[in-house]
């Protein structure tokens, strides 16, 4: 219970700095309120083995405390989930965060009150909170997809998915496991229970395409050179369109001749890491170039694999390489060339229910002990619309976004003022290395609450015009890529029945967003109408 300058959703990497930004560098009060019995956010939710991030670590992490990155050592390349998490909890009491953190409680619902030009806020504890903002650090791929499987409840062996995995661990030793999903989670998890599991089956809806991570402990010289070239780094990730600092390829993928283009993807296949991505400059811009690269993964699956036709199961057609999320994997492919592994292709004899026993298909019933779903997530509005969410007039964004999500630039929503969404539909977010978003959000965010408390301002709310066009914007953006020829991907909603077909970050790149964000608010945040303080009716509203 209680008034705040701000109130916070969500401790992990979006909350934690916003909270540190506000109140130390502001000196607002706020308050963090979290579901989770930890900070951490992704990090606290994804312990499930071979969890571990994408983008190297030297990088996916705060770049706003020199201190912190000085001191900081990393053991990966890619830190593994309990690193990462360590990491933010030992962030979280380097800035003195945990006093102003409120865990174990999830916000049901949160209320724009147009009188005081305030929100109020409503916990599953039965607490109340009032702020003039509300600040959304919910993250993009929080509000976990356990499939609507008939039968589910009757399931007499253990399940879990994911994103919400069991604190004590799951055994799966000697076990009859099952896996649904092939995304970059299933991709991660697969090899790890491989190794433990009796038998492992893999239900895959859609074939991927995954590079390898090629992950390796941190070299101490490259951590050493990373330190003493931190500023550079930083500054080039904010230039990069995915906010990686790595330049993508110049040369198309087509100017060059076949034997440099089959050298070139075999470097980077060595090299390994999301940077495949970038070999050449048109990739995800150009069908015919991508081809390329889809059919070089497609071969090296062909090669890996020694069974052919649970290699061509495993081979993706039908999407372009990296038009949904590329993952990339430790011995992914290889896990299938075990005894112990079998793989069912649920898009040709598709799942018919879970048993008491396991999982039924159109062809075949699998006994299993364990079922996890590596099901992903009703990704990027999902977190949002679990919250009861009303701004003017009570309007609920459910409704609002009825038809999918509509923000300005991803930071506000028409009809919610005072209301920030970092790392929101309608920004580049998930289409970045996710830290560096959240750093641009954040200081976007507290510089526009500064402005607005030295200028005397009370409220601020986006313009629909202003919304309107930047829907459009983010449509064009989309529309210069391959990306939306992924139409079960996740960046259009395409993976959760029901969903509006919407694609939803803004693909545009990191650099033209950040300098978009910077005209607005060198315009005086241009789209937005901002409105004077009015002490009278606040004083009004606290009385009420
Ligand atoms: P994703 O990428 O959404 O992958 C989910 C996987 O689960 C994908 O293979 C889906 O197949 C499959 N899926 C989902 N529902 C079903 C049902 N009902 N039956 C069978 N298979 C199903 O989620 P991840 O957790 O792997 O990754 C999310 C992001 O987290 C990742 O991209 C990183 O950014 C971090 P489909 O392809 O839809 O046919």
């Amino acid at each position: 219970m209680g008034e705040f300058d701000v109130i916070i959703i969500g401790a992990g990497f979006a909350g934690m700095y916003m909270l540190h930004r506000l109140r130390d560098g502001l000196g607002l009060s706020a308050r963090v309120l979290e579901a989770a019995s930890g900070v951490g956010g992704t990090w606290h939710w994804n312990r499930y083995p071979g969890a571990r991030c994408d983008s190297e670590s030297y990088y996916y992490s705060y770049s706003f405390s020199e201190e912190l990155q000085q001191e900081w050592e990393w053991t990966e390349k890619y830190a593994a989930q309990p690193e990462i998490l360590r990491y933010l909890n030992y962030a979280a009491d380097k800035f003195d965060l945990r006093r102003d953190i409120q865990l174990g409680t999830r916000v049901t619902s949160a209320i724009f009150d147009e009188d005081g030009n305030r929100w109020e806020i409503r916990t599953d504890g039965g607490e109340r909170f009032f702020a003039q903002f509300l600040i959304t650090a919910v993250g993009g791929l929080s509000a976990a997809n356990v499939p609507d499987i008939k039968g589910l409840d009757t399931f007499e062996g253990e399940w879990c998915h994911t994103g919400e995995w069991p604190q004590e661990g799951v055994d799966f030793a000697g076990k009859r496991v099952g896996v649904v999903g092939t995304g970059s989670t299933g991709i991660q998890i697969i090899p790890k229970i491989a190794e433990e599991a009796g038998h492992l089956t893999v239900f895959q809806r859609t074939p991927n395409y995954s590079v390898p991570a090629r992950n390796a402990p941190m070299d101490p010289a490259f951590q050493e050179q990373v330190k003493a070239n931190y500023d550079e780094i930083r500054q080039k990730q904010r230039k990069t369109p995915a906010g990686h600092p790595w330049d993508v390829g110049k040369k198309s993928a087509l100017e060059v001749s076949q034997d440099e283009r089959q050298a070139m993807y075999e470097a980077a296949w060595e090299r390994g890491s999301l940077r495949f991505r970038s070999t050449f400059s048109d990739l995800i811009i150009n069908k015919e170039a991508n081809d390329t690269a889809s059919e070089f993964i497609r071969s090296k699956i062909r090669e890996i694999v020694e069974d052919p036709t649970v290699a061509e199961t495993l081979t993706p057609y039908d999407h372009p390489y990296a038009t949904k999320r590329p993952p990339i994997d430790t011995d992914y492919f290889e896990t299938y060339n075990r005894d112990n592994v079998s793989l069912v292709d649920v898009k040709s004899s598709p799942i018919q229910e879970i048993t008491p026993k396991g999982i039924r298909t159109t062809d075949a019933e699998y006994e299993l002990d364990v079922l996890v779903f590596a099901t992903g997530y009703d990704a990027l509005t999902g977190a949002y619309l679990r919250m009861d969410i009303r701004g003017k007039g009570g309007r609920s964004l459910k409704e609002k976004w009825e038809a999918g999500p509509r923000t300005y630039l991803g930071l506000q929503i028409a009809g919610f003022p005072n209301m920030f969404t970092i790392v929101g539909p309608g920004s580049p977010s998930i289409l970045t290395n996710v830290p560096t978003s959240i750093e641009h959000h954040v200081e976007w965010v507290s510089d526009c609450i500064e402005y607005m408390r030295e200028g005397g301002f009370e409220r601020i709310e986006a313009n629909v015009d202003a919304e309107d066009a930047w829907v459009e914007r983010v449509n064009e953006a989309a529309g210069r890529t391959l990306l939306p020829m992924a139409q079960s991907s996740w960046f259009l909603g395409g993976n959760i029945p029901g969903k509006p077909r919407v694609f939803m970050p803004y693909a545009g790149g990191l650099p033209t967003y950040i300098q978009i964000c910077d005209e607005v608010a060198a315009k005086g945040y241009e789209g937005f109408a901002l409105t004077a303080q009015r002490s009278t009716a606040r004083d009004g509203a606290l009385k009420k």
